[in-house]
């Protein structure tokens, strides 16, 4: 019973989108003014479109010339003739001081296209897959869950792991100082598939992790222009989604990954599936975000080859559109793998949805 009246209470207060303006601060800072960009959309029931490694590549292209190229290629404007408002960027690789992240994106490229994005109007989020710094695998190895313990005061990995901190910073400080911009980190840590995750460490371990990440980046680098963004994977139970939660001081989005997957029924059944269950998140994200005063997103979001025709008008948008969610982000589309793709291309026997899609007066997009 309590449960059945805790849901209810919960689906109210999502349904009141739009209903009332959160507490803002003052505008100071150019962080402060995002922040306020990113809940204003909310307000107002506007929701901006995000597409990892956009302006690095597409579904059959890549850009070759790092220096010199233009940045103005992307699947997405290809197929809507807009760029998308937010531009996912991922660091993996950094912490080692590689050229190239970890899907060969050059970081020199990477830095320009941050700065190309803010001057169109944009808005740049990193999320970071680092190596596992124990092990010396990636960040899927999850041979070890000594990792994170590794890696927090005391630990045999502590100072290289400062190195690895201090490489990210360095990046991040080289976009501009006042070009604000989200940060992702340790995301998904309800799974137990990256070495941060779910099994890998406690719950203590990684509340510490995050808050030594945000405590040297932003006190001892004086990097005070980032939007910290906390982003459990989606299949979870409400409770799930705050149990490693490190604390609102060093948090200003909540965050949320939830992809459709086709399993073994049709792909309406899975489409429809996953219309409910981003429904019954984001309802309890809706109701957390109120309660914490922090801006929300869907951080990562698609369906791998988007097999279903009307998925962005039928699917997606009917799902995300009674919450207040600033904005989405569908993942890349890979140049080398050709179904690894998440958002349209030109040529796409689904394209016109997403254009479709571009044009609804609720979704945002550059103009
Ligand atoms: C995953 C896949 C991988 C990629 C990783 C980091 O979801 O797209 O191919 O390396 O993200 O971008």
């Amino acid at each position: 019973m309590i449960r059945k009246n805790a849901y209810l209470s919960l689906l109210a207060v999502a349904m009141c989108v739009g209903c009332g303006p959160r507490d803002k601060k003052p505008m100071e800072t150019p962080k402060d003014e995002l922040v306020h960009r990113l809940f204003t959309y909310a307000e107002e029931g506007k929701i901006a479109y995000g597409h990892q490694d956009d302006l690095f590549y597409g579904h059959n292209w890549l850009v070759t010339d790092a220096e010199n190229d233009p940045l103005e290629r992307s699947d997405v404007k290809d197929v809507t003739g807009k760029y998308p408002v937010i531009l996912g960027c991922d660091l993996g690789g950094i912490e080692l001081g590689a050229d190239e992240n970890l899907d060969g994106v050059p970081f020199d490229l990477m830095r320009r296209a941050a700065q190309k994005q803010v001057e169109r109007g944009g808005i740049v989020t990193f999320s970071w897959h680092p190596r596992n710094p124990l092990t010396g695998g990636d960040a899927w190895d999850v041979s070890s869950d000594q990792v994170v313990k590794s890696i927090l005061k005391g630990g045999e990995k502590e100072r290289e792991f400062r190195t690895w901190l201090s490489r990210v910073a360095d990046f991040l400080e080289s976009i501009g100082p006042d070009v604000p911009v989200v940060f992702r980190p340790w995301h998904e840590n309800i799974g137990s598939w990256f070495w941060w995750g779910g099994k890998l460490c406690s719950a203590q371990e990684y509340q510490e992790l995050y808050r030594h990440t945000w405590l040297y980046l932003t006190k001892d680098r004086g990097l005070t222009n980032i939007l910290w963004c906390y982003s459990p994977n989606g299949d979870i139970k409400p409770e799930e989604y705050m149990s490693r939660y490190p604390g609102d001081e060093f948090v200003d989005i909540l965050g949320v990954d939830s992809y459709e997957y086709v399993g073994n029924g049709t792909v309406a059944d899975a489409s429809a599936r996953f219309k409910g269950e981003l429904r019954r998140i984001l309802t309890f994200l809706t109701a957390l975000s109120y309660e914490h005063n922090k801006l929300m997103c869907l951080s990562e979001t698609g369906y791998e080859g988007i097999k279903y025709p009307t998925w962005w008008t039928e699917i997606l948008e009917p799902a995300v559109r009674e919450y207040p969610i600033s904005y989405l982000l569908t993942w890349r589309n890979a140049h080398d793998k050709p179904e690894h793709f998440y958002a349209a291309w030109k040529g796409f026997e689904y394209e016109a949805d997403m254009k479709a899609f571009s044009e609804l007066d609720n979704i945002l997009f550059l103009d």
